[in-house]
């Protein structure tokens, strides 16, 4: 059977298990909605949903009713409405907004699987998640479930360029745009609007945080329209749209000389253009901006702070409910190499702590989650959780830029949990970041999630047909940062590869792994870059060395790595709460998988581990090639396993890996042994 991976993790394939089968059809058969529905709304999506999943599995159509008939139905509707429901639901009283209660109950006549909301948008993840036992091979007898989602925002943000390519995109042209035009099929977008709320996601911004002059006039009535058709798509799906803006917008589109945020003229201009976007989307989410960062325009220009232009956004915004996400990614990329006492990794603290409380209630800064730019190891963002009285989101890239390219395999949800699971102490033991960005730890009026989008339009959405585990984890993460890699990973495997118990095992056991390979093969213990400059992909030891981006790792012939320390280097091993200050600082506390990110040591410097820091970057580079041999042949284990479409995909990208982590082996060890004279104790071959 050919298969191009379109359907993602809602393939909802025919159930050939026919006890199971029979199981799901005495529930299945009757879909009772409240009286009134009215023909748009997200109840009619959810009832939608489950009907086109269920036809799909079960080859029957179950009958949408508003009074239940048959012995076993599926209710669709909402608590709180003082209906039989809200007592036969049981204690909800935890749910949020966008929670949801499933439930199986009984009384004299009947038996009911409970899938409601507090809201229209809970009673669709309910709906969902009834979909995903059912993919899953779950029984659905005894359902005693309460959800209710983690974090209020749950994001993600598009790259998208209305040329219709995507920056640091690597699945094919947006989804969105093509030749500087909106595209006019809504069909794609449905799809994806689908797969986003059917984990969750409730937010999306549609543009590249780089605005250019195409993309500034979103906000106009010249593509308002389009823009308009979009964002209807995605309502029907419970998202709210966002767009990036121009922060000089008043002077690439506007007719004025300036974008001073304290210009009443300016002021006036985005109250208008606020005005004018809500009448075209009346639940438009709120701007994006990137703002005096890797050349683009912001208030330094004027003498004004990120306060001051944020809070000019904000207030165009706020008689509207809109919201602005400020992106905290400012440093100079116009560094002199030789100046040792510039640090980019101190930039997003040193500009935007000393803000703290200055920003209106409607700002959420958005702080991406280490302090360089989304390596494959980096410390956390000590940014995060610092400012006790300014709105935070934590920003991750879906898109696997420093991680491979949705070339290689590098399953993102460990990473992301290890983030979420630092613990930052701003308010003593237990001020993680999942806390904060809850809003648990400081008294937050929004906190959530966002993340750079790894979609285009390649035919399986994500290029590597694996990647799209990282979209689906993600999703799942940000509703539960307390599910496991593990869960994760095999919920999506389920759902995705079906009922093969051995072709399930190998596709876990590969993600959870994938990301060790990764970094192992890549720039050693935390130091980070090493790239080809520019494409991000494949080896450049020296490539950044030189360079203005403030990205060093300072290796010469005695050893390696960045000193940040308070003592003798940046500093920056300050900007964290103790005991974390200490533990980076500290060179026998510091973590070797950061040692190199904090620490500028000899290579025979010896870690933890007990290995030198040379042999460490020897061995672990000839592991990484060999896991991603052993994996290989894995997969090949697979073959007539898997539809023979993906399983040949899947094959070829992993060859494509194993020659991209032979060339970094092969670099990497070579650089360093030229550079130190050590050779690898193990005589391997370097050359
Ligand atoms: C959207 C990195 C990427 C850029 C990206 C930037 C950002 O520098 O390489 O492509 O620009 O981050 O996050 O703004």
């Amino acid at each position: 059977m050919r298969d191009n991976g379109y359907a993602a993790w809602l393939r909802y394939d025919q159930v050939t298990d026919e006890k199971l089968a029979e199981e799901y059809k005495s529930w299945t058969s009757e879909l009772v909605l409240p009286p009134g529905v009215p023909a748009a709304g997200l109840l009619k999506t959810a009832a939608q949903e489950l009907s086109r999943g269920i036809r799909s599995m079960l080859g029957t159509m179950p009958s949408v009713t508003h009074e239940a008939s048959s012995q076993r139905v599926i209710v669709l509707d909402i608590l709180g409405r003082g209906t039989w429901l809200d007592e036969a639901a049981g204690d909800a009283k935890a749910l949020s907004g966008e929670g949801y209660v499933l439930r199986t109950v009984r009384d004299a006549e009947r038996e009911y699987i409970i899938a409601a909301g507090r809201t229209e948008k809970g009673t669709l993840y309910a709906a969902f998640h009834v979909l995903r036992l059912l993919q899953s091979g779950a029984s659905v007898d005894q359902l005693d479930l309460i959800e209710s989602p983690t974090y209020g925002l749950r994001m993600i943000n598009h790259w998208d360029n209305m040329d219709g390519s995507v920056e640091r995109g690597y699945s094919g042209r947006s989804i969105f745009y093509e030749g500087n035009k909106v595209l006019s099929d809504s069909e794609r977008i449905r799809d994806y609007a689908r797969l986003m709320a059917s984990v969750g996601i409730n937010g999306i911004a549609i543009n590249n945080v780089n605005v250019h002059r195409e993309e500034t006039f979103l906000i106009t009535g010249k593509l308002l329209p389009d823009v308009a058709r979009i964002a209807e798509v995605f309502g029907e799906y419970g998202i709210k749209l966002f767009l990036s803006v121009n922060y000089a917008g008043t002077i690439e589109i506007g007719g004025l000389t300036t974008a001073d945020p304290l210009d009443p003229g300016v002021r006036d201009w985005w109250k208008e253009k606020a005005a004018e976007v809500y009448r075209y989307i009346p639940d438009f989410g709120g701007f994006l901006v990137k703002a005096d960062s890797e050349n683009r325009p912001g208030p330094f220009t004027y003498g004004r702070d990120h306060a001051d232009g944020a809070n000019m956004l904000a207030e165009a915004l706020e008689p509207h409910g809109g919201l602005v996400l400020w992106r905290c990614f400012v440093y100079n990329c116009h560094q002199d190499w030789r100046d040792r006492s510039t640090d980019r990794a101190r930039a997003a603290y040193d500009h935007f702590k000393p803000l703290d409380g200055r920003f209106k209630d409607n700002v959420i800064l958005q702080i991406k989650n280490g302090p360089m730019d989304f390596q494959v190891r980096e410390p956390v963002s000590p940014l995060f959780g610092a400012m006790e009285h300014t709105n935070q989101i934590m920003e991750f890239q879906i898109a696997q830029e420093y991680t491979g390219q949705q070339k290689d395999v590098c399953f993102l949800i460990p990473q992301w949990k290890e983030v979420l699971n630092f613990d930052t102490h701003v308010k003593g033991a237990g001020s993680t970041v999942k806390e904060i960005a809850a809003g648990h730890v400081h008294a937050y009026t929004h906190s959530g999630i966002t993340a750079v989008s790894n979609i285009g339009n390649d035919g399986n959405w994500t290029g590597h047909h694996l990647a799209q585990a990282n979209l689906y984890g993600y999703g799942r993460l940000i509703w539960n940062p307390e599910l496991s890699s593990e869960e994760i990973a095999a919920e999506w495997a389920a759902q995705t590869f079906g009922g093969n118990q051995y072709v399930r095992e190998v596709v876990i056991s590969l993600l959870l792994e994938s990301w060790s390979i990764y970094e192992n093969y890549t720039a050693p213990l935390g130091v980070g870059w090493m790239v080809t400059p520019h494409y991000h992909y494949g080896p450049d030891v020296d490539g950044y060395e030189y360079s203005k981006w403030g990205t060093y790792h300072f290796a010469d012939h005695k050893g390696i790595g960045v000193d940040r320390t308070v003592a003798t280097g940046t500093g920056y091993s300050s900007q964290y709460t103790q005991p974390n200050a200490e533990v980076y600082d500290n060179l026998d506390a510091c973590p070797d998988e950061l040692l190199l990110f904090f620490h500028h040591v000899p290579y025979t410097h010896r870690l933890k581990s007990g290995k030198t820091v040379i042999q460490h970057i020897y061995d672990t580079h000839f592991a990484g090639v060999e896991r991603v041999e052993y994996w290989i042949r894995r997969w090949q284990e697979l073959e007539g396993l898997v539809d023979e479409e993906r399983f040949r995909h899947v094959a070829g990208r992993m060859n494509h890996q194993l020659e991209n982590a032979k060339q970094w082996r092969d670099i990497i060890n070579t650089y360093f042994f030229r550079k130190s004279g050590i050779p690898d104790a193990h005589n391997r071959v370097i050359y």
